[in-house]
């Protein structure tokens, strides 16, 4: 929904989904975020289809990454995006195991949190080309933790971690 007034913080959503209905889990969390009072989606990347990171050996992911506008603080930010993961059935093993949907906060403006269930800027998305491509496709001049533009940071090399344009289609 639009956030009116001036009390609002531009923030950064990782969205992803190895389970079932990829497309399907992602474009509903998208809508609820946007249905969602006190979050407005201004930007959204593409689709990528992405090679497993840190436990390979389970199915490709679909990931892609909002920028959304949000009056709400970053507390209430991680029970809404849980809540949200919650009511899309989130099916989740293991750590680091296949999900249907899963919902990080990358960036809160430029806040630092250190707890133990939040850390934003979320400590691995410098690490992740599953995060820094769609992220350098919305916002390329974007300054990460690490002082680089996203653009540039997506342009490194990341062994192993293929991504893909997804076209929607499978042969
Ligand atoms: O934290 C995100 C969950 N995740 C992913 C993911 O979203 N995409 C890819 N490609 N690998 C991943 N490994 C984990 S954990």
């Amino acid at each position: 929904m639009p956030v009116k007034g001036k009390d609002f913080t531009t923030a950064y959503l990782g969205l992803g989904s190895n389970l079932g209905d990829r497309e399907g889990h992602l474009q509903r969390a998208v809508a609820i975020l946007t249905a969602t009072e006190g979050i407005e989606v201004e930007r959204l990347s593409s689709w990528y289809e992405t090679a497993p990171v840190g436990k390979t050996g389970q199915g490709w992911f679909l990931n892609g990454v909002a920028r959304i506008k949000t009056s709400m603080h970053p507390r209430e930010l991680l029970s809404t995006v849980l809540a949200i993961e919650q009511r899309l059935g989130r099916v989740r093993r293991e750590r680091w195991g296949p999900r249907n949907i899963d919902i990080d906060i990358l960036l809160y403006d430029d806040l630092t949190v250190n707890e133990p269930d939040l850390q934003i800027p979320h400590p691995r998305m410098q690490e992740r080309a599953f995060v820094l491509i769609p992220l350098a496709e919305i916002a390329p001049d974007l300054i990460l933790p690490d002082g680089r533009r996203a653009d540039v940071a997506a342009k490194d090399r990341f062994p192993g971690q293929e991504v893909l344009p997804y076209s929607g289609f499978r042969c």
